[in-house]
């Protein structure tokens, strides 16, 4: 992998990859739709808003793989997350389909399974369980990505991601927390790892509160160096101090699940 496109490189998650990518991707090409305030002179920026399909397919030419985490990451309007993660997604996927692009690594989220127990350990085949209008975004581009693996021979990988912070910062978050480092090497094997067609990982770092099954992404080689277990009393002592949600507490979503929630049996 010589050129590497990281969209979204604005937000939360790709300004840590900013900053941990370069020594590994010097070729490092970042898009957002308005640049980060700190951008530096070595680094390569290429402004692009995810609805313009001309600007994507720009944005697309001479690259070799996306690492795809732009668009909306949390709840929103519905027009927002059609715009940014259904069609901004479509284009992103079109434009690298047609630029000749070799792999995709998907941002997708753990909000597109929420919706399950949080007393149910689940792998990555288990059927959708959205918990939000974002989720329902995350599962669209999770099916994307398998139509372009399986119809176009592009190398995806989708990762369902926890929570990427410094450390997990409550009960839920002990977890699915990720660390950045770990993601580093999730992002590695979707760009590089041979065996790679259409691959639906998690993006968690080590956990005795693991809900879920994430033994292929361990049998392509990954090795979290983030253990959410060395958090566990700060973790308990910031529950301990937020609101009860009766709803929320029940699902691995959490708040997202209880974000409007309606049903009454
Ligand atoms: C996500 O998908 C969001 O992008 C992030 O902001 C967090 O809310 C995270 O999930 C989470 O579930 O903690």
């Amino acid at each position: 992998m010589r050129r590497i496109l990281l969209t979204g490189a604005a937000g939360d998650i790709g300004t840590r990859l900013r900053a941990l990518l370069p020594p590994i991707y010097p070729d490092l090409v970042l898009s957002d739709r308005v640049a980060p305030a700190d951008l530096k002179p070595s680094e390569t920026f290429i402004p692009a808003d995810l609805t313009n399909p001309s600007a994507i397919a720009e944005l697309c030419e001479g690259v070799d793989g996306i690492l795809h985490f732009g668009g909306y990451s949390v709840e929103g309007p519905w027009d927002d997350i059609l715009q940014a993660n259904i069609i901004g997604c479509y284009n992103l996927f079109e434009a690298g389909r047609k630029a000749g692009v070799k792999r995709i690594v998907f941002a997708s989220s753990n909000h597109a399974v929420g919706f399950y127990p949080r007393a149910k350990k689940i792998g990555a085949n288990v059927t959708a369980r959205p918990d939000s209008r974002y989720g329902v975004s995350k599962v669209f581009g999770e099916a994307l990505a398998a139509l372009y693996a399986d119809k176009h021979g592009m190398r995806v990988t989708c990762l369902r991601i926890g929570n990427v912070a410094d450390k997990p910062v409550d009960h839920r978050r002990l977890s699915i927390w990720l660390k950045p480092e770990d993601l580093v090497q999730l992002c590695r094997i979707g760009l590089e790892h041979p065996a790679i067609q259409f691959e639906v990982l998690y993006g968690a770092s080590r956990s005795n509160f693991a809900w879920w099954d994430n033994s292929r992404a361990h049998e392509l080689g990954y090795r979290p160096v983030g253990n959410a277990d060395d958090f566990e009393h700060e973790a308990m002592a910031a529950q301990a101090k937020l609101a009860p949600d009766a709803v929320g507490e029940n699902f691995q979503g959490g708040s997202f699940c209880s974000a409007g929630y309606s049903r009454s049996s």
